[in-house]
């Protein structure tokens, strides 16, 4: 329990609106964690997976609306609109607040209140924070219990201390003798809010249960909080992979790494490596917080405990170190159940088994074209359990960062992986990643669908000033020689026939092995208008067929094409208008100035 008065005062404050029938006080142990899901078991909100084959396992099938974030309906709330910038939804913090007050009223009837303390980091690291959720889902307080250290130690750790306050409901009151239904949540998209209130570090969310949307200290507080607190502390907050990569000669280099989604960011955190020597360790596989340390060098901790991981596409081939971290103690969401207890998705490198529940908690049935797993499926799943999980993972000091690595899908025009001259010309290329979207894909016009940083969905203030936000890190560094050097890869370049140019996957080692060997500086570059491109025989493809082939038109750059780029640039660039720092656009003069 906890002395801490501003606690209890918030704790009681929405125990009377919200009007739950009970309180919880989440402890984090062994025993609290069972019966939640022996009552989630029994409720039939949960289906109890085999304890041969997936031990400490269960699956949850979420109601059909309420399958990933709801982008639309997620808000930053500043008293400036203009704090929000063009990238987010803004609404006033006095008008969200009164609107959603509304929806909070009685809001938990027939349900229980659950308090999740919670620590985002390492407990007690100095870059770790402590929140609190209040949640009348007890399937959120078990993923929470997955993905975050949380219980009763947080509140130790806490005493009087200062938290994040995360209010999170369904939105689903009972009346007296209702029955619940396997999900609630509010059945109307326009009752749900993923609300933030950076000026207060405040998060209200209401009407959806699924991931990011219910799971505050992920993205909520992680990332959207953070990245305010960051720019007001001077440090980053980033939707970041964290790294170790050792080469055969024992010397070992942390990167971060920031992609758009769909680019395999989970995958490259836990690489295999295809070549002899290479050893690749997981410290995290989404978020990066990084402060510098005494010695000026940027050390880099992963918030979360745990992986919220897509399912599809996720195999023994795609990725087993993703596999075996979801071998048990696990919770698997909107996937397929096989008469065996088991768990199935496509991709998952076997056929579904006859007789497979899919995630609309159908019998399958392959004439009707319908996939068995919902496509965002995931599965939440213990870090620790991760047999590549690196020995720093919970180092409270965090681990030092010596590069920064940006990519997005880009068939055309971006070579396999190019370094910035310097600093500001790394952030602006952080500014423009971007994966080529189809015309179907986005309902537009086909083109690059820009996300800058990858933190689009993310950034919790307005994104130009973010930009300067990494200006300044640069600029402010205690020791500029210590700053991590910045890359951008593109594993995702077509030749004209449609094929792949690069093997990608385990394959991808070669690349990090030249960035290593470049932060080392063991080999020189090719200076080309868009950056310093490696030469072709510093890529080491030993053993990869018809590679060698491949390899002028995979580092090419087309000066016709980037100046095509530029066009796109612009265009992009204006968005920010005058909140665009002039370093980055001074770097887009530069570059164009270049390539002419
Ligand atoms: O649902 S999460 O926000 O945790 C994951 C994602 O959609 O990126
Ligand atoms: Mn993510």
């Amino acid at each position: 329990m906890t002395k801490n008065q501003k606690l209890l005062d918030w704790v009681n404050e929405w125990t009377e609106i919200c009007q739950p029938d009970n309180v919880h006080w989440c402890d984090g142990s062994d025993e609290e964690n069972q019966r939640l899901l022996n009552e989630m078991i029994k409720s039939g909100a949960a289906v109890k997976l085999n304890e041969e084959k997936r031990p400490g396992s269960v699956a949850f099938n979420s109601d059909p609306s309420d399958v990933a974030r709801v982008e639309n309906r997620t808000f930053i709330c500043t008293t400036k609109e203009d704090d929000a910038g063009p990238t987010n939804n803004w609404m006033a913090p006095d008008k969200m607040k009164a609107e959603m007050l509304e929806s909070y009223k009685g809001c938990m009837k027939g349900r229980t209140l659950y308090v999740i303390p919670f620590s985002m980091g390492p407990l007690g690291s100095n870059i770790a924070k402590i929140g609190i959720e209040i949640t009348d889902s007890p399937y959120v307080v078990v993923n929470m219990r997955i993905m975050t250290r949380m219980g009763q130690k947080v509140l130790d750790v806490l005493g009087d201390g200062d938290f994040i306050p995360c209010l999170h409901s369904v939105g689903a009151p009972l009346e007296a003798g209702q029955k619940d239904v396997r999900w609630p949540c509010a059945s109307n998209i326009d009752d749900k809010y993923i609300s933030h209130f950076p000026e207060t570090n405040e998060i209200w969310s209401f009407g959806s249960g699924y991931g990011g949307n219910a799971l505050l200290g992920k993205k909520c507080l992680a990332l959207r909080i953070a990245s305010n607190i960051a720019k007001r502390e001077g440090w980053l907050a980033e939707h970041m992979l964290i790294m170790g990569i050792t080469n055969p000669e024992g010397e070992k280099k942390y990167i971060a790494a920031a992609f758009p989604s769909a680019c395999g960011k989970t995958n490259l955190a836990m690489l295999i490596p295809t070549i002899p020597g290479w050893k690749v360790e997981t410290v995290g596989d989404d978020i990066a917080w990084m402060k510098f340390d005494e010695e000026g060098v940027l050390r880099a901790i992963n918030p979360e405990a745990g992986f919220f991981g897509v399912a599809p596409q996720t195999s023994m081939e795609t990725n087993p170190n993703a596999m075996h971290s979801a071998d048990k103690n696990s919770i698997f969401t909107n996937v397929g159940v096989t008469p065996d207890g088991d768990i199935w998705w496509e991709g998952i490198g076997h056929d579904c088994p006859a007789g497979t529940i899919n995630w609309k908690n159908k019998e399958y049935d392959p004439e009707s074209g319908e996939p068995v797993a919902h496509p965002n499926a995931r599965f939440t799943s213990p870090a620790s359990q991760c047999p590549a999980i690196d020995p720093a993972w919970e180092d409270p000091k965090g681990v030092p960062i010596s590069a920064f690595l940006f990519g997005g899908r880009r068939p055309h025009t971006v070579p396999l992986v190019y370094q910035a001259f310097d600093w500001n010309h790394g952030v602006f290329m952080g500014s423009i990643v971007g994966s080529e979207v189809t015309a179907a894909a986005i309902g537009l016009k086909a083109g690059v669908r820009r996300d800058p940083f990858a933190m689009l969905p993310f950034c919790g203030y307005n994104m130009g000033d973010y930009f300067g936000h990494w200006v300044n890190i640069g600029e402010n560094a205690p020791d500029k020689s210590k700053l991590p050097l910045i890359f951008n890869v593109n594993w995702f370049r077509k030749a004209d026939d449609g094929s792949w140019l690069w093997p990608g996957y385990g394959d991808n080692i070669r690349i990090l092995g030249w960035i290593i060997d470049r932060v080392m500086g063991k080999v020189d570059a090719t200076e080309t208008p868009i950056g310093l491109v490696p030469k072709k025989e510093d890529i080491n493809i030993d053993g990869l067929e018809g590679q060698a082939e491949k390899m002028d038109e995979l580092l090419e750059v087309d000066n016709n094409a980037w100046l095509e780029e530029c066009e796109l640039i612009a265009e992009h660039q204006q968005k920010f208008g005058d909140s665009l720092p002039k370093e980055v656009k001074e770097q887009y003069e530069a570059l164009k100035k270049r390539l002419k």
